[in-house]
Parts: C-alpha cells; sequence; structure tokens
C-alpha cells in the first residue's frame, strides 16, 4: 500500500490481497441520484453532499456510472473525451474532490470504463469517418456494402440494424449499440495502447478501478459471420461472433499487463459480459491468469424474459433463480469470484420484479436482500435499492428517456402495429430500464429532495412515505437491514469464504441454503412467496441450538412455518 492509498475501512481485512472478497459495492448513477444545482439533473456535488448515506450504510466502494463528457445519446455510456468530467455533472476538480473526500472516509472509487465503443462525436471517430485514408479510419469497424446493403445481418441492442451507412466514404461503420456508440476496432494496437494509457491516466489520479462495460464484445471474430435468425425477429444473433470473441483473453491479459500489473494490489476490476457463462467466468476471474477479478452475467436477470426478449414477460420460477445462483456458486467456488447483484441501471426493481412491492414489500426486500447478501461473492447494491426502491407507475410514453424503450417502441410504431406498440409499451413499463432511473427518493417533498428545478425524468410518487429520511433513523427499515448485511459480511468471515450448499432446490416457495468453514456454519432460509410455507420435515431440528442472527419478522421458528416472505438466518460454531 502507498502512502496515497485510503486506509481500509476494515482494518481486519487483508491489505492487499484479494480485499474485495470482504467489500460491499454501491452503484452511483449519477444522472439520478442527486442534483446540487437546481437544473434537475444529477451531479458529482449532489454525490458529494450524500456521502454521510453511503458511510451509513457502511459500504466500502462507489461504483461511478460514466461522468466523462458526453452527448448524452445513451447517458453518459457515449463518451467524446474520456479525459474531460461533462459540464452536466461538474468538472474534473469536482471529480478529485469525489475522489477525496471518499478515500477520507475509508471508501474507494471504482469508474465505468467504457471502451467498446466511443461516441460518434469523439475525435477518434470524427477522424475516422473523415475519409478512407485517415489514419484512423482502421480504429473503427468499416465494411462496405454487401449487395448494396448492411454488410451482415446482426441487430443492434437498441433495435434495428448494428450498420450505419456513412454517406461521404460509402461505407458501413459497427455499432452493436446506438449508432451515436460505433465499435473500436481492438484489433489495431494503436486503439489498444490508446485506451491503457488512459486507463492509467485515471488510476494515477487516485480512483481504485473499473466496471468494464460490455467488455467481452472487444473481439469480433474477423470474418464478420451472418448469425442465426430465430423465429419473428428480424436480425441475426450476431453475440456468438462477438461475445468472448477469439483475442478477448488475449487482450485482458495485455491490459492487465500494461495496466494493472506494476500497480499495488488493492484496485479493483469487474467485467461487464452479457454473454459470460460458469465456464468462462472461471477463466475471466482465474486470479492466475491475470484478467480480471469478477464479472457480471446476466443469467437470473434473463429469467422472467419472454419469447420476444425482455420487453416480453413470463412469470419467475424460483426454482430456476436459484438452479442459477447455486449453478455459479458451485462453478465459482475453487477458482475465481462470483459478483452479486439484483439491480443496476439496466435493470427493472428487484421488490417490484422478483419480490412483492404491495402487501409484503418489506418482506420481499428484505428477504431478497438477504438471499443474495449471504451468498459467496462481491455483492452490489445499486443505488435506492437500500430504501426499497420500486418500479416507476409509468403511465404514457411521454414519460420515459431511455433511448432503448424509445426506439423499440417507435419502431413497433413506424411499422403501423398499433396492438404491437401497445404491447410494446406495457412490456417497457415492466421491463425498461427507466424503472431504474428514477431520482433517488431522499425524502417526502415535492421532488422527493433530489432536485429544487424540474427532474429530467418523473420522480416515483411513492416517495412520499419510501423515502431515505423516513429510513435513516428507522432501525426497522429496509436501509437499517441492508446497513446489518454489510457489516455482517465485515464481521462474518463464514460469509466471505465458506462453502456454499443450495437446500430444497426444487422447492418452488423457499430459497434455502448453509455456507460453513471450519469454524462457522451459517443457514439462511427465505420464503419467496405471499403464501405462508409449512415445513413437511422440519428444516429447524439440526439447527435448534443455533443463534438467530437475522428475522425480519419479531418472532418465528423453523419447526413449523415461515410467515410470507419471511427470512430467517441461524448461526452455529462448529466444534
Ligand atoms: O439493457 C440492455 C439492453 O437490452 C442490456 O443488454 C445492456 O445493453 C447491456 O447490459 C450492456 O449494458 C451496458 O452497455 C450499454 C449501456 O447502454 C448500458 O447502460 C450499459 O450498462 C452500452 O454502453
Ligand atoms: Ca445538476
Amino acid at each position: 500500500m502507498t502512502s496515497t492509498q485510503p486506509a481500509l475501512r476494515h482494518p481486519s481485512l487483508s491489505p492487499t490481497a484479494e480485499w474485495w472478497k470482504a467489500a460491499v459495492v454501491y452503484q452511483v448513477y449519477p444522472r439520478s441520484f442527486a442534483d446540487s444545482n437546481g437544473d434537475g439533473i444529477g451531479d458529482i456535488q449532489g454525490i458529494i453532499d450524500h456521502l454521510d448515506h453511503l458511510e451509513d450504510l457502511g459500504v466500502d466502494v462507489v461504483w461511478l456510472s460514466p461522468v466523462y463528457a458526453s452527448p448524452q445519446d445513451d447517458n453518459g455510456y457515449d463518451i467524446s473525451d474520456y479525459y474531460a468530467v461533462d459540464p452536466t455533472f461538474g468538472t474534473l476538480e469536482d471529480l478529485d474532490e469525489l475522489i477525496a473526500a471518499l478515500h477520507a472516509r475509508g471508501m474507494k472509487l471504482v469508474m465505468d470504463l467504457v471502451v467498446n465503443h466511443t461516441s460518434d462525436e469523439h475525435k477518434w471517430f470524427t477522424e475516422s469517418r473523415s475519409s478512407r485514408q485517415s489514419p484512423k479510419r482502421d480504429w473503427y469497424i468499416w465494411r462496405d456494402p454487401r449487395d448494396g446493403a448492411e454488410p451482415n445481418n446482426w441487430g443492434s441492442f437498441f433495435s434495428g440494424s448494428a450498420w450505419e451507412l456513412d454517406e461521404t466514404t460509402g461505407q458501413y461503420f459497427l455499432h452493436l449499440f446506438s449508432k451515436k456508440q460505433p465499435d473500436l476496432n481492438w484489433d489495431n494496437p494503436e486503439v489498444r495502447a490508446a485506451v491503457y494509457q488512459m486507463m492509467n491516466w485515471w488510476l494515477d489520479r487516485g480512483i481504485d478501478g473499473f466496471r468494464m462495460d460490455v467488455i467481452s464484445f472487444i473481439s469480433k471474430h474477423p470474418e464478420l459471420p451472418d448469425g442465426a435468425i430465430t423465429d419473428g425477429q428480424s436480425w441475426g444473433e450476431g453475440i456468438q461472433f462477438y461475445g468472448s470473441g477469439p483475442k478477448v483473453h488475449e487482450y485482458l491479459q495485455e491490459m492487465h499487463r500494461e495496466v494493472f500489473s506494476h500497480r499495488d494490489a488493492d484496485l479493483i476490476t469487474v467485467g461487464e459480459m452479457v454473454d459470460a457463462t460458469p465456464e468462462l467466468a472461471r477463466l475471466y476471474t482465474d486470479q492466475d491468469r491475470r484478467e480480471l477479478d469478477m464479472v457480471f452475467h446476466f443469467e437470473h436477470v434473463g429469467l422472467d424474459h419472454g419469447p420476444g426478449g425482455k420487453f416480453t414477460r413470463k412469470p419467475v420460477d424460483l426454482v430456476a433463480i436459484k438452479h442459477s445462483f447455486a449453478r455459479w456458486q458451485n462453478a465459482l467456488a475453487d477458482v475465481g469470484w462470483n459478483s452479486l447483484y439484483w439491480n443496476n441501471h439496466d435493470q427493472p426493481r428487484v421488490v417490484s420484479r422478483f419480490g412483492n412491492d404491495t402487501t409484503y414489500w418489506h418482506e420481499s426486500a428484505t428477504a431478497l436482500a438477504t438471499v443474495l447478501h449471504l451468498m459467496r461473492g462481491t455483492p452490489y447494491i445499486y443505488q435506492g435499492e437500500e430504501l426499497g426502491m420500486t418500479n416507476m407507475s409509468f403511465q404514457s410514453i411521454e414519460d420515459f428517456r431511455d433511448l432503448e424503450s424509445l426506439n423499440y417502441y417507435n419502431e413497433a410504431n413506424q411499422e403501423g402495429d398499433s396492438s404491437r406498440a401497445a404491447d410494446l409499451l406495457a412490456g417497457i413499463a415492466v421491463g425498461g430500464r427507466d424503472n431504474a432511473r428514477t431520482p433517488v427518493q431522499w425524502d417526502g417533498t415535492p421532488n422527493a429532495g433530489f432536485t429544487t428545478g424540474t427532474p429530467w425524468i418523473p420522480v416515483n410518487p411513492n416517495h412520499e412515505w419510501l423515502n431515505a429520511a423516513a429510513q435513516r433513523t428507522d432501525p426497522g427499515s429496509i436501509f437499517a437491514w441492508y446497513r446489518t448485511l454489510v457489516r455482517l459480511r465485515h464481521e462474518e468471515p463464514v460469509i466471505v469464504d465458506g462453502r456454499f450448499e443450495l437446500l430444497h432446490a426444487k422447492d418452488p416457495q423457499i430459497f434455502a441454503y448453509t455456507r460453513t468453514n471450519d469454524t462457522t456454519a451459517l443457514l439462511v432460509v427465505a420464503n419467496c412467496s405471499s403464501e405462508p410455507f409449512t415445513f413437511s420435515s422440519s428444516i429447524g431440528t439440526k439447527w435448534a441450538d443455533a443463534e438467530v442472527l437475522l428475522r425480519n419478522q419479531p418472532d418465528g421458528s423453523l419447526a413449523q412455518e415461515l410467515r410470507p416472505w419471511e427470512v430467517v438466518v441461524l448461526k452455529k460454531r462448529l466444534a
């Protein structure tokens, strides 16, 4: 550790190796967190103003979604200058102040690294598109038309083709996301060197690591082959040709050498990987391979997607959710490491999605938090999740801001199919990303304490009773529950390193597992349903002498019945 590194919040944790295994990360989506200057958009000073909230919660690391210069086509995931802070969010000095303020409180800062693509307004891209002879031409992925049309059949994540024609030079460029997010050509060594240089610049400035946006997409199959077209889809599934492509491990190892290897060990890296399987994640997160510390996979957050994708929904299947978690827990038990999340800025709110946000709001929010946080891995809390924030009651298309939702809606409307457009709107209302992006509910005043101006996206009306001010001082609140979960991870080594074993795998109502190390065993049992659960065989007898570590009901025993969304955690000392 050098003197510029912050003192660790929990000195009992090893100061160097793999400290992040005992850490909890909190994600800030700056646009929606807190607005300090009344323009209706959250900003860096707004974050600085609310650090007490994060310190109270006890989190170790803040992951900040992009604040770099950006035209904001995709709320900052389209970067036009990696070395500048967008005036929407503040200045570089504000960011330095945030880094110092976090470090002073023993917290670390992880920045978002968005390098699969840039903004089309980045100077690298404006140079690249200026002519076929531009020295930067090869920094992006340009192809001639095929039969007068797109070079292949890949679809963009945000609807339509993944290719856009540049009229001036007569070639198409690839954009897996919006057409304002052209993909960089990672096969060009100059591109990689420029990215590593930028990463080093930020680490030298004092940040503590990176969350790497869609990082498994950086190596495309050199021939860019067509993808298979599934029924009812207009575009081919290209992901098998760009997800974890041929050189992705080589590039991540090179990045490790060029950026991380000569630095102190207390940095943290997490890669977002839409295509990750447990087998791939073992490769990416095996410390001996020197790639990443952990990845975000998408398996559990895809389980309620219907046949038409995320905007068609199917009922939540608890058995499938448990099966998925157990598969990942087991696959990364000996090698690698899991990240644990229900929410982020792209996902609907967990209490509305997998819980019950009306009758059992408090119970289901705490039960879902518990089953996630007591597994093996590094937990991530998305802003507002610690308050049990819910999905938004969107009324009409005017309430949405997210380009993904709007693009799909406009596409359906253009096809003139009004019933499809209506179905899509219903799907967007429950599955769309804006559910996660309504302002953080600080208090019960008209704009929830988020802004004194007009918020860029509507505030959820339930902020009148669901807010931080109401919860911060209430020992029975969801906030207090999260604080306890964070504290337990810091205090109980079995939560960090214990073996995981799923119990009652096929039961459709309860989520139960044990964590065990040489000295301690934990039993976590949650009724993940809105009906009472009656034990057929008593799960409790073996644990009769155990200590109750946590319960979200005033009393109860594991011998007979669990109330709807009741969760109980027991702890036993082993011989
Ligand atoms: O929500 C999704 C689209 O259906 C996800 O698949 C999402 O696009 C995917 O998780 C990649 O997300 C990341 O990169 C995107 C950005 O829009 C997301 O906000 C970011 O988390 C492009 O940079
Ligand atoms: Ca602002």
